[in-house]
């Protein structure tokens, strides 16, 4: 591969002249190719999470950055329930509106996330408050405007949905309850207020592929988290419903407590994406990122453990032809959410280094990793 420092490198070499050299730095990126470049050539779509505050979308700099490296992109936060309708029937459209509007004349695609959050504190504050006692059908009138009026919104300009996100609660393996849910407690609970969502998915953006989107790891602390995951796919395809992906949203790095992910993490892994493959589904990375919490403060070092973390976990999930896109959850580390997660911080307090660029927006290892890893894998479907 031919990055601006080996160019540099062989035009030192063959001397020549110094007035070609300023010529040569302003035609190339100073990080070479740009990884949607590197992406479509095997059938790819790189991209990243997007959020609408000052230091994302209102950045300039920022902006330009994901323009570069991305063809598809997903917003952050503004499409979700709770931003869509902050009060009921108030609807707020404005801030995902202008970041699909961006994202259509920068030739970037862009994802829906998501319809359904599952986990009740991601709810809007007024539904999850709801009591539907034993009226179903008042929950599913309510489901059914929520996406009718969302994707009436967007039409065919959202081409794939997180229709249903964190469906699993990792300490069990079971389907989390909330107010929504226990609306179909005389049913059969859960799974089918899940089944309903995508099948309103369906009937109002037929266009679109429909996903199952959720933050399951190859580790050990989730096994159980894995195992809930295959036995939800398994019961909606056996229900025939219009489910066509799977969201790996890969969070990786540093989450439960064996220090480092081993090879058997691996395995589990790959056993994993076998068996969600084995029923059909395809597959997406949704979110990654690379949580560097147990990593040593050491900033080479630190990069070079993320780099390696991302490489072992990419050269896995990117051998299956089934995936066809891979979004970041954020380009660079300081706008990245585990600066503000608190509930696992690093022990010294060091801000993390959990994306492909700094602060700066300069270049890290990771996004050599990353680089790396798209022109070594085996291509896509046409
Ligand atoms: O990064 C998002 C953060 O800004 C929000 O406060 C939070 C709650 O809406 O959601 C974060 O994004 C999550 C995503 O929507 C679903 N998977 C886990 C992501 C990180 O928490």
């Amino acid at each position: 591969m031919t990055t601006r420092r080996t160019m540099l490198q062989a035009l030192a070499g063959a001397a020549l002249l110094p007035s070609s050299l300023p010529v040569l730095a302003a035609a190339a990126a100073p990080e070479g190719e740009a990884l949607k470049e590197i992406a479509r050539r095997k059938g790819l779509r790189f991209g990243t999470a997007v959020g609408g505050g000052r230091n994302q979308f209102g950045d300039p700099a920022y902006r330009a950055l994901v323009e570069r490296e991305c063809s598809i992109i997903v917003a952050e936060n503004e499409m979700k329930w709770q931003a869509l309708e902050p009060a009921r029937d108030a609807y707020r459209f404005e801030p995902a509106d202008a970041m699909l509007a961006w994202a259509e004349r920068s030739k970037m695609t862009m994802r829906g996330h998501n319809l359904f959050w599952q986990a009740e504190k991601w709810l809007p504050a007024w539904l999850a408050k709801e009591d539907f006692g034993a009226d179903r059908s008042r929950a599913e009138r309510l489901m059914r405007k929520h996406v009718q009026t969302v994707c009436r919104h967007y039409g065919t300009r959202i081409a794939s949905w997180d229709v249903v996100n964190e469906a699993i609660d990792p300490a069990d393996g079971k389907l989390r309850q909330n107010a929504l849910t226990r609306a179909f407690a005389r049913g059969a609970g859960a799974i089918d207020q899940i089944d309903l969502a995508f099948r309103l998915a369906h009937e109002y953006a037929p266009h679109a592929q429909l996903v199952y989107n959720d933050y399951m790891r190859g580790d050990s602390g989730s096994t159980k988290h894995r195992a809930g995951v295959l036995a939800m796919l398994a019961e909606l395809k056996k229900r025939g419903t219009p489910i066509h992906a799977l969201g790996l949203q890969a969070h990786i790095g540093s989450w439960d407590e064996s220090p480092e992910r081993g090879r058997e993490d691996m395995l589990q892994w790959r056993r994993f994406l076998d068996e969600a493959t084995a029923m059909g589904y395809d597959l997406l990375i949704t979110e990654f990122d690379v949580n560097d919490r147990r990593l040593p403060a050491d900033i080479a070092q630190r990069d070079a453990g993320v780099a390696a973390a991302a490489r072992d976990f990419l050269d896995v999930t990117l051998s299956y032809p089934r995936l066809s896109d891979f979004l970041l959850w954020g380009m660079a580390d300081h706008i990245s959410w585990l600066q503000t997660w608190d509930e696992a911080p690093r022990a010294d307090k060091l801000p993390m280094r959990p994306c492909p660029y700094d602060a700066q927006l300069r270049p890290k290892p990771l996004r050599q990793a990353i680089a790396d890893a798209m022109r070594t894998m085996p291509a896509r479907r046409a």
